[in-house]
């Protein structure tokens, strides 16, 4: 036994001077500072009790640095708050960090990661994006066609206002069906009256799905807790279940209409890409196999994507219209002075409205739709400025932290549109300034929700003015952190504006 003993600390001590000695010859590996972490757990008792990730992790800066690291269970989880490191990782490095973790509820979704936005990285990841990205291109170039789908949905959504004027009013499930419908329209070719059976039971499943995915929550953390009851991973298979049964009466659809060849839509395109692919007998057709499956789950993200982002965007806007009406003003002000009362909003108005430009611009900034992306992979050893990170490291990019940084914006709790735009109206660069992301995983929405929020805005402060519930407090502009940062529900009054009263 002691031989044994006295080998065994023979080689420990050896093994020790050879990790120093190495050491001394090579620079010694620089890690980020870590959050201190107890095994198993990590660094869960830092993290615990404050649901609101991302001002947590951006208070930690003040005593780790701007980038620092933590464990999430067994997961180790590297912090970035500063543009130029986020820079680094989706764009200078873009490849080397394109990974996805795979997690319990995301698995759940998209069936095992056969989707786009949380799937990794592979030759079929990067066929399947670009065939989406081809859909979405043609249908933009063609955006006269979507540029009537939103102004449709523009008109219908004063309509309501217009009937529901001067009576409080939750705009959320109107806004909520504007933008559905031009979802629709584009992946389906079909849209929702009001009261629609299927619309309402769709504004549950995503709202159940909303609460539940991707939330870093402790079976995300924890994968074997899902196998004991648990009311949240109950709640998300129910909603799955009913999305999943939406999707796949769709997909039956248009493979029936594909045939006869009248459907022009996206769900259509990419059936058609698969198809395409089958026959093809190139090399890259016969190694990738792009299933039913990843058809189904692509056009769910599509339509997850598409709804709940745009959606959120559109509350925050009228939110902070409410909380500074001075700002309102000035959008309407030019609405007058470029567009009048005698016809509606555009696209080709764009470059006219700079001040309404800015305040999306603005909005975007301040309630960033998804305050940390969503986590990317190390995919190989590699570093973030001075500091390395090992291979399957996960990276959360704080963009809450690059929007609210006081070195780069001034007063960034402010609500200021006119930060964006010099005197004579012309926009300013700002780089620390990521909504959509960047880099290979960039959001394929970009260009469709910047027409939405454009045209939805332009059409409602030209005929409408929106304003709190006179005598009641203000609604907070506290967001709730999930996998979108959603607006506690509020009321506000549509008031007709004089112009429009009058009948001109
Ligand atoms: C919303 C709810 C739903 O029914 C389906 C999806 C899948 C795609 C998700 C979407 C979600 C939320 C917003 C995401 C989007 C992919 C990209 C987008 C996470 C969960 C963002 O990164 C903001």
């Amino acid at each position: 036994m002691v031989p044994i003993l006295v080998a065994l600390l023979l080689a420990l001590a050896l093994l020790s001077f050879w990790r120093l000695a190495k050491g001394k010859v090579e620079p010694r590996a620089k890690y980020p500072r870590s959050l201190p972490s107890l095994p198993i757990i990590g660094s869960l008792l830092h993290l615990a009790g404050n649901p609101q990730l991302h001002l947590l992790f951006h208070s930690l800066q003040k005593k780790y640095g701007s980038l620092y690291s933590l464990r999430m269970g067994s997961h180790y989880v590297v912090v970035v708050n500063h543009y130029l490191h986020a820079k680094e990782v989706l764009l200078k490095k873009g490849k080397t960090f394109a990974g996805r973790p795979h997690t319990v509820t995301t698995d759940m979704l998209t069936r095992d990661g056969k989707d786009i936005a949380f799937a990794s990285y592979s030759p079929l990841w990067k066929f399947q994006r670009k065939q989406v990205h081809a859909a979405l291109t043609m249908f933009g170039k063609g955006s006269l066609a979507l540029e009537k789908i939103i102004c449709r949905e523009a008109a219908s959504l004063c309509e309501t206002l217009s009937a529901s004027q001067d009576a409080p009013l939750d705009m959320a499930p109107e806004l909520t069906r504007a933008v559905t419908n031009v979802v629709c329209s584009l992946c389906f070719s079909s849209c929702y009256r009001r009261g629609d059976p299927e619309f309402e039971a769709m504004l549950q499943y995503s709202q159940g799905i909303v609460d539940t995915v991707a939330r870093e929550s402790l079976v995300d953390l924890f994968p074997w807790l899902q196998f004991f009851p648990n009311k949240d991973l109950a709640l998300l298979k129910r909603c799955v279940a009913v999305r999943d049964q939406l999707l796949q009466k769709k997909f039956e659809e248009h493979k029936e209409a594909l045939s006869s060849g009248s459907a022009d839509d996206l769900m259509a395109a990419l059936l058609r890409a698969k198809l395409n692919m089958e026959n093809n007998n190139s090399r890259l057709g016969q190694r990738l196999q792009l299933t039913d499956d990843h058809l189904l789950m692509t056009v769910g993200d599509i339509f997850g994507a598409g709804v709940e982002t745009t959606t959120t965007v559109l509350k925050w806007a009228v939110l902070f219209l409410l909380h500074y009406p001075e700002v309102q003003r000035k959008i309407q002000e030019e609405l007058d002075q470029k567009i009048g009362f005698a016809r509606h909003p555009q696209l080709s108005d764009r470059q006219q409205l700079p001040y309404l430009e800015a305040t999306i611009r603005e909005v975007l900034r301040i309630r960033p739709v998804s305050p940390l992306l969503i986590p990317h992979v190390a995919l190989t050893d590699a570093s973030i400025g001075e500091y390395t990170i090992p291979k399957g490291a996960h990276i959360v990019i704080n963009l809450w932290s690059i929007h609210h940084d006081e070195k780069e914006w001034e007063k960034p709790g402010e609500f200021n549109p006119g930060r964006f735009l010099d005197e004579q109206g012309t926009q300013l660069p700002s780089p620390s300034y990521l909504p959509f992301g960047a880099g290979i995983r960039v959001c394929l929405g970009e260009a469709l929700a910047k027409m939405e929020l454009f045209l939805f805005l332009a059409w409602m402060l030209q005929r409408f003015t929106l304003e709190p519930l006179a005598g009641q407090p203000l609604p907070g502009l506290e967001g709730k952190f999930g996998v979108v940062l959603q607006v506690q529900a509020f009321k506000v009054m549509a008031r007709l504006r004089a112009a429009w009263r009058e009948g001109v």
